[in-house]
């Protein structure tokens, strides 16, 4: 059965999977959903992920929504070491769940004050950039301070958690995010540049579609 992933390349939340999806080899086929013309938020859409938001896996009846979800979906049906074994794969789910909770949000948070309300014309509100740059500095030095001795975030193997919490690197270039200041952190995000070919080819095509989309808008970053 086909396996469709709907998304837009601009997305981080797309990157996620689309990564784990090119980095298991897995044939797919993706489905554009574009999120500047408001494509996410269409009836046709909203009857696939009533949340308006991407990603979204369909195999048949199977629909899936969550970038999360979707990556353990896949990397337990193609038994991917992606989602290793035994205790490393609760650490894995652990620090999903914290990318979740305590790391993308506030870097989100960024990207609606940096971006989205620069495409509306309004401008950033301090309070709220400071209270986010607050907790990503926290936050950062805990990952930071995990980073201090491994290779990847579940030790020496590229996992699931890794596209999960690199995420926010995405947008670093346009929203600003403070991470050059934790050196293990730089250190790690290279790291997976220059050993998973998919987080890089990923990256390229954001940066692409970002810089693209956002030039008709006459804003450069
Ligand atoms: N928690 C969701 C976040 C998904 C999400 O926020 N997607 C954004 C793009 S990065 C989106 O589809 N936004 C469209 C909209 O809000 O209409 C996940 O991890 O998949």
């Amino acid at each position: 059965m086909t396996i469709s992933i709907y998304g837009d390349t601009g997305s981080g939340s797309f990157r996620r999977v689309l990564t784990a999806a090119k980095h298991m080899g897995i044939e797919f086929e993706h489905i554009p959903v574009d999120l500047l013309e408001g494509e996410s938020q269409a009836p046709e859409f909203l009857t696939i992920n009533p949340a308006g938001r991407v990603p979204v896996l369909v195999e048949g009846d199977t629909v899936i929504s969550e970038a999360s979800a979707i990556n353990l979906y896949l990397a337990e049906k193609f038994d991917s070491p992606l989602l290793p074994k035994g205790d490393a794969r609760y650490e894995t789910i652990k620090w999903m769940f914290w990318a979740a909770e305590h790391w993308r949000v506030f870097s989100s948070y960024l990207f609606n004050e940096r971006i989205g309300k620069r495409v509306m014309g309004v401008k950033e509100d301090p309070t709220m950039v400071e209270f986010i740059f607050n907790n990503i500095r926290a936050n950062a030095a805990v990952l930071d301070k995990h980073l201090e001795d491994k290779k990847f975030i579940v030790g020496n193997q590229v996992t699931l958690a890794d596209f999960d919490i690199a995420a926010p690197f995405s947008q670093m270039a346009r929203t600003k995010l403070p991470y050059a200041e934790f050196p293990n952190i730089m250190a790690w995000q290279q790291r997976l540049l220059d050993e998973v070919p998919a987080w890089k080819e990923t990256k390229q095509l954001l940066d692409h579609r970002m810089d693209s989309a956002f030039s008709a808008f006459g804003i450069t970053f």
